[in-house]
């Protein structure tokens, strides 16, 4: 059922000639941006009047072209399916089928063979922004908020990614929440090298900067030295990022020499916020942050299904091995094994959350949609404690679930993609503790007929994304099993 019209994104055209986005040497303006962005709506539409939740997917890196198409696409009546440019054909295909795509927008130079056969099987057109017909943007463009506006995939307990839909509405909410929450200013400048296939990299950075008329510095990918060089000149107000990427930027900090490190350090100091969030931040990692830069990392939690749910506060206490309080408009409660509701605070329980920053469904999956809630409460498979009115994150409900580089990797999907190899008979995948990654994806194999670790691992990653090629392997004879014919995963971890 759709309510009144909603309305999407700010005037960009209002904000004139102050910079949008900063790629390498080129700048772009909002008025600029707005030109692009009415260009991917008009070239989208041509001549119709919505694209009516038509799934318009892309494969684009940070870019002029990727910020036009996730804010023209929504605006057309369309949702937006930014894929992963490191993604292989097979993931890509998975996706696209998924989400019953039609269009993918990608630049020439990312065409591949295997990516034409499997757009040619599914009836994929491929086309670039410049291909897109030159047409007429239509005056108005309604839009409902319940309207689809993106869809992110995500790893689950069950098979291969799902995917999460997001409306006008939650996408709305999850911006105007952080601007509120977390103080953006029209004059901050962030560097964005996040992937931008997971909320973090769109939403947390991407969006909210737009959305707030700041400035936005675009990397391909992350790379500490390009990103310290900057940051000594004194560029960026705030920094977003996975712990993973801190523990690489203290790394780098300790290779320079002493001048140019005094430099660095400063330019993280006089930043107005530090934001670590997408997986846990060890409490020696925020005290080795805070000892170099004297910045205290805001740490958050969040979920691609809800966007953003507990923040340490902006102005206040922030408390290192905590992730906060609900942000304004989230409720939070926790449950134990049987769905009852846990009042003692020091007694673990899973959260569930219910928030307007809520996705809508996995998209053409009913099951899993009705399986997410318990009386409209989402159910995050994350164990918490409350601790003196602080959220104190424990750990993950299911081993299956590995959080590795801030990516959330699905350990059956990574096994069943292993056991299509000619040689495997059996396998059981694990996350492992790792300073550096947070965990690192561990597998243990029987073999039916020997193959080295080598060719294994290059067979892998022809057929899945390098952040989820396991890093360690152990090969057996049999893997340990309970009474009903299950691994047992936990005894696992002695090998590794
Ligand atoms: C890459 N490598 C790895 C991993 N990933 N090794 C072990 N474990 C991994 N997970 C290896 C590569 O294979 C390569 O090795 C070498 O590291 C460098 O690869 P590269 O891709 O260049 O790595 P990187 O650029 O250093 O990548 C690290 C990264 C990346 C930048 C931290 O993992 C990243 O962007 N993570 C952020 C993910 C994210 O945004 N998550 C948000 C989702 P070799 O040379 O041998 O091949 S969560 C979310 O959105 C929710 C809502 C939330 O709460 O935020
Ligand atoms: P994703 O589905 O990729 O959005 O990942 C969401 C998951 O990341 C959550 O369910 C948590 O397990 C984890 N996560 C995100 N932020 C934090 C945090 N600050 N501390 C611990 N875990 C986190």
């Amino acid at each position: 059922m759709m309510t009144e019209s909603f309305s999407w994104f700010p005037s960009l055209e209002e904000r004139g000639s102050a910079t949008a986005l900063i790629d390498r040497e080129q700048s772009i303006s909002y008025d600029a941006l707005n030109q692009s962005v009415d260009r991917v709506i008009a070239g989208l539409l041509n001549a119709a009047d919505s694209l009516d939740e038509e799934r318009v997917a892309f494969l684009y890196p940070a870019s002029f072209d990727y910020a036009a198409l996730i804010i023209g696409v929504v605006a057309a009546g369309g949702i937006a399916v930014p894929l992963s440019v490191h993604a292989s054909a097979d993931e890509l295909s998975h996706c696209l089928s998924v989400a019953g795509v039609k269009r993918l927008l990608l630049p020439d130079a990312l065409r591949t063979p295997a990516l034409d056969t499997v757009c040619d099987q599914l009836g994929v057109a491929q086309l670039s922004v410049e291909a897109l017909p030159d047409a007429d943007r239509p005056s108005a463009l309604p839009l409902k908020a319940e309207q689809g506006a993106l869809i992110v995939f995500t790893s689950g307990t069950t098979g291969k990614p799902k995917a999460v839909v997001h409306t006008v509405e939650s996408v709305s909410a999850m911006i105007t929440s952080l601007i509120e929450a977390w103080g953006w200013l029209e004059t901050d400048h962030i560097p964005l090298f996040l992937p931008l296939h997971h909320v973090h990299g769109i939403v947390n950075i991407l969006l909210c900067a737009l959305w707030r008329g700041a400035s936005v510095d675009l990397h391909a990918r992350f790379d500490a030295e390009r990103i310290c060089s900057n940051v000594a000149l004194g560029r960026y107000s705030v920094f977003m990022a996975v712990p993973t990427i801190y523990v690489k930027l203290i790394a780098h900090i300790k290779t320079l020499e002493h001048d140019r490190q005094t430099q660095v350090t400063q330019g993280f100091a006089r930043m107005r916020l530090n934001v670590s969030g997408s997986a846990a931040c060890p409490v020696p990692l925020f005290e080795e942050w805070e000892g170099l830069t004297s910045q205290r990392f805001l740490e958050r939690y969040g979920m691609t299904e809800l966007g953003m749910a507990l923040s340490n506060p902006y102005r206040g206490d922030r408390r290192p091995g905590h992730v906060g309080q609900p942000l304004p408009g989230v409720k939070i409660k926790r449950v134990d094994e049987s769905g009852n509701d846990i009042l003692d605070d020091a007694t673990p329980g899973e959260l569930a959350v219910k928030s307007q920053t809520a996705f809508r469904e996995y998209w053409g999956n009913v099951t899993s949609t009705d399986r997410a809630f318990a009386d409209g409460w989402f159910l995050t498979g994350d164990i918490a404690v409350i601790d003196e009115g602080a959220y104190r994150i424990l750990g993950r409900a299911s081993i299956d679930i590995i959080k590795s580089g801030g990516f959330k990797l699905s350990a059956l999907e990574i096994e069943a993609t292993l056991l299509e190899h000619p040689n495997v008979s059996e396998v059981a995948v694990i996350g492992v503790p790792d300073h550096e990654w947070g965990e690192l994806v561990a597998c243990a194999l029987v073999l039916h007929e020997q193959v080295s670790q080598e060719s294994l691992i290059e067979w892998a990653r022809e057929r899945m994304s390098a952040y989820k090629v396991p890093r360690k392997w152990h090969f057996t004879d049999a893997l340990p099993r309970n009474a009903l014919g299950k691994v047992t995963k936990p005894s696992l971890r002695s090998w590794f």
